[in-house]
């Protein structure tokens, strides 16, 4: 067939032609698979993995397609920094109404749910800038792992915009609602160890180790009963959105479904044999 013959530069010419905008698109984040834990790299250094409308539709994407064996997810920034946010150029450009940003916003809302609340265990490697919608992204993982020169910020103020990533629950929810008012109200940035001090970070590891740190904490994460994991990471902050009786109803609810898992019996007969390592400090303890 001629069709066949054709080179593949020349079919991307004649796609740029007619559709330039999905031919000149490069991949801004990254799906790679280490065994059983899926690695996703925000892949866009030169605009320091700035959240355009592009990068968020292949987080979505890359969550779609997260291989069915996986039991973690690691989520890291290519570059000097994690993430500076919402592309702040492409907003400019596109001068958007407020309809059209909140559909952003929406957006973003769904492809951070879908994060948080997909049933996996998410562990975000951090380092340099995680300000605005960076950090908001990182506030949707579960475990964050912060290399010494992380840093926290909300400087949307200064901006003339405000959050629209979920900041207002999830970040205030972390350090508090008033903390978080007087971040963005101050633009105040806060390094590794004060982000430590508020949560936003759960750990600081050795410099350049953040990947390395969180991928070793999914492979150990990984290793939990998965239904376990599920419940957590599906319930728990759910759960939060509860008053107390209606959240206790859900955990009960919740810890009746895991207890069904395939793996209790065997599990809890190592405990009652004695072959599960006992709970003791070790290299999970918290520095
Ligand atoms: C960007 C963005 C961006 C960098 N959108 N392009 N976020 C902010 O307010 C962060 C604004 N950015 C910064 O403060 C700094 O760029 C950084 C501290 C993140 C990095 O500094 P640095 O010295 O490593 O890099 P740079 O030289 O400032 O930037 C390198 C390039 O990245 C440059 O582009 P170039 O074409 O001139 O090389 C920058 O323009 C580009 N860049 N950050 C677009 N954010 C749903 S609401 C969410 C609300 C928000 O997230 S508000 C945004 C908060």
């Amino acid at each position: 067939m001629r069709f066949l013959k054709v080179a593949p530069a020349m079919l991307v010419a004649s796609f740029a032609q007619y559709w330039p905008e999905i031919a000149m698109t490069e991949a801004t984040v990254r799906l790679e698979q280490r065994e059983t834990v899926a690695l996703l790299t925000l892949a866009r250094p030169a605009q320091r993995n700035a959240i355009s409308e592009a990068l968020l539709d292949e987080l979505d994407a890359a969550l779609d397609r997260i291989p069915a064996a996986t039991r973690a997810i690691v989520l890291a920034g290519e570059g000097p920094h994690f993430c500076a946010g919402l592309d702040l150029k492409e907003h400019h450009g596109k001068a958007r109404s407020g309809v059209e940003f909140m559909r952003v916003c929406q957006r973003w809302h769904r492809t951070f749910d879908k994060l948080q609340y997909g049933g996996l265990p998410v562990i975000a490697a951090l380092h340099g800038a995680v300000v605005g919608g960076g950090l908001e992204l990182a506030a949707a993982t579960h475990i964050r792992i912060a290399d010494p020169n992380t840093y926290f910020a909300l400087p949307e103020g200064t901006k003339g915009i405000f959050t629209g990533g979920g900041a207002t629950v999830r970040v205030a929810r972390i350090v508090g609602a008033g903390r978080m008012v007087e971040m963005m109200l101050t633009g105040r940035v806060l390094d590794a160890h004060a982000g430590l001090a508020l949560g936003l970070a759960h750990e600081i590891c050795d410099a350049g180790a953040a990947l390395e740190t969180a991928l070793a904490t999914a492979a150990r994460v990984a290793q939990n009963a998965a239904l376990s994991n599920y419940a957590m990471v599906t319930s728990i902050a759910r759960i939060g959105d509860m008053s107390a009786t209606d959240g206790m109803f859900a955990e009960s609810l919740m810890a009746a479904v895991v207890q069904t898992g395939p793996e209790v019996q065997s599990r809890l007969g190592s405990f009652v044999n004695k072959t599960l390592p006992k709970v003791a400090p070790g290299p999970g303890t918290a520095r």
